[in-house]
C-alpha cells in the first residue's frame, strides 16, 4: 500500500514542503479529537468543563501554532484572521487555509473538512501559482485529498494514523449533482438560466452547506458547485483565497474546472486577503455551459 510519505516521495518533492504538507496533515487527529470537546451539553459547558470554542477558531489556533513552531512558513492566511500572519520571513513557502469549512454542520454532525493551499512567496497569489493543495474531511472516514500539480490522489487514516492510498490518479467524470448557494428568490437571471438548463437535461440538486463535502461529492460523481452572485452579493459568499482556489486547482487537476461564471478564476491575483467571488466548479462541460450564458 502506498502511505502519503511514499507518495510524497515518488514526486521528488521537496523536503520542506512535503514537510508542510505532513504537519498539517497529521493535525487531522486533534481536530476530530476536539470536536467531542467542543460541543454543547444539555447541562454543562462541555465534557471536561472547560471554557468551550469555536471549533473554527480551535482549529485555525492550533494548525497556526504547529506551523509557527516547525519554523517552515512564511506566512500564514487563514479565514479565521483578518490579517496575515507572518511567521517566518526566510521561510520559502506559505500556507492558505480555511481551517474548518462548513462549520455551522459540526452541530448536527454532518460532514467538515480542512481546506490548504501551499504557496512558494507569499500568500497573495493567483491560485494557477499553487504548489500543492488538499483537503481533510472529517466524514466516517478522514480524508485526505491532494494535488501537487501531477493529478490528484485521496488517500484515508488508517487506525495506525497513517494516510494510506485509496484512489489514484482521480479524474472528475461528466456527471450530474449540483448544489447552489443562496436563496432562490435572490439569484440572478443567468444562474437561474444555468440551473434551469442543467435541470432539464436532468441535474440532480445535492448540498449540504460544507463546500468541501459538497466538492468531493462532485469529484467523484461529477457535476456542479455553484455559490452565485445577488443584488445584495455580486461576489457571492465564499473567498478566493482559502476556498475557491485550493479547491478550483484541485478540480482543475482531475481535470474539471472553476470559474466565476466568465472564467477561470485561477487566474485572479486577489488584492484582498478577504476578497470574495462567484464560484461554479466542477465537471469540465458543467462549466462551459454557465460560461455560455450571457
Ligand atoms: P461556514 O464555514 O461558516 O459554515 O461557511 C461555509 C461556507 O463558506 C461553505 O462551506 C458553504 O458551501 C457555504 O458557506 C454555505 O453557505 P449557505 O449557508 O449560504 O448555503
Amino acid at each position: 500500500m502506498t502511505n502519503l510519505s511514499d507518495y510524497l516521495n515518488s514526486l521528488n518533492t521537496e523536503k520542506e514542503l512535503a514537510e508542510i504538507i505532513k504537519l498539517i496533515a497529521n493535525q487531522a487527529e486533534p481536530i476530530r479529537a476536539a470536536f467531542i470537546q467542543n460541543q454543547n451539553y444539555s447541562d454543562s459547558k462541555n465534557s471536561s468543563g472547560e471554557v468551550q470554542a469555536e471549533m473554527d477558531t480551535w482549529s485555525d489556533i492550533h494548525i497556526t501554532d504547529a506551523l509557527a513552531k516547525s519554523g517552515l512558513v512564511r506566512e500564514v492566511a487563514s479565514e479565521e484572521r483578518d490579517e496575515i500572519t507572518v511567521l517566518n520571513k526566510s521561510a520559502k513557502y506559505s500556507v492558505v487555509m480555511d481551517p474548518l469549512d462548513g462549520s455551522s454542520l459540526i452541530k448536527v454532525n454532518l460532514c467538515v473538512g480542512t481546506i490548504v493551499g501551499i504557496y512558494e512567496g507569499g500568500v497573495m497569489q493567483a491560485g494557477k501559482n499553487l504548489k500543492a493543495a488538499f483537503y481533510m474531511l472529517y466524514g466516517p472516514m478522514t480524508t485526505l485529498t491532494i494535488s501537487l500539480g501531477k493529478g490528484v490522489c485521496i488517500f484515508a487514516h488508517d487506525s495506525n494514523g497513517v494516510y494510506q492510498m485509496l484512489k489514484e490518479n482521480v479524474k472528475m467524470p461528466e456527471g450530474n449533482l449540483y448544489g447552489s448557494g443562496g436563496l432562490k428568490t435572490e439569484w440572478l437571471e443567468k444562474h437561474k438560466k444555468f440551473i434551469a438548463q442543467i435541470e432539464g437535461e436532468g441535474a440532480k440538486n445535492r448540498y449540504s452547506g460544507s463546500f468541501v463535502a459538497d466538492f468531493h461529492q462532485i469529484l467523484n460523481y461529477g457535476g456542479v458547485y455553484a455559490y452565485p452572485p445577488s443584488e445584495k452579493s455580486p461576489k457571492g459568499k465564499l473567498r478566493l483565497v482559502f476556498e475557491v482556489n485550493p479547491i478550483g486547482f484541485l478540480a482543475n487537476q482531475a481535470g474539471g474546472a472553476v470559474s466565476n461564471g466568465v472564467s477561470n478564476t485561477l487566474e485572479i491575483v486577489p488584492e484582498k486577503v478577504h476578497q470574495r467571488t462567484v464560484v461554479y466548479v466542477g465537471s469540465k462541460g458543467m462549466i462551459d455551459k454557465i460560461e455560455k450564458i450571457n
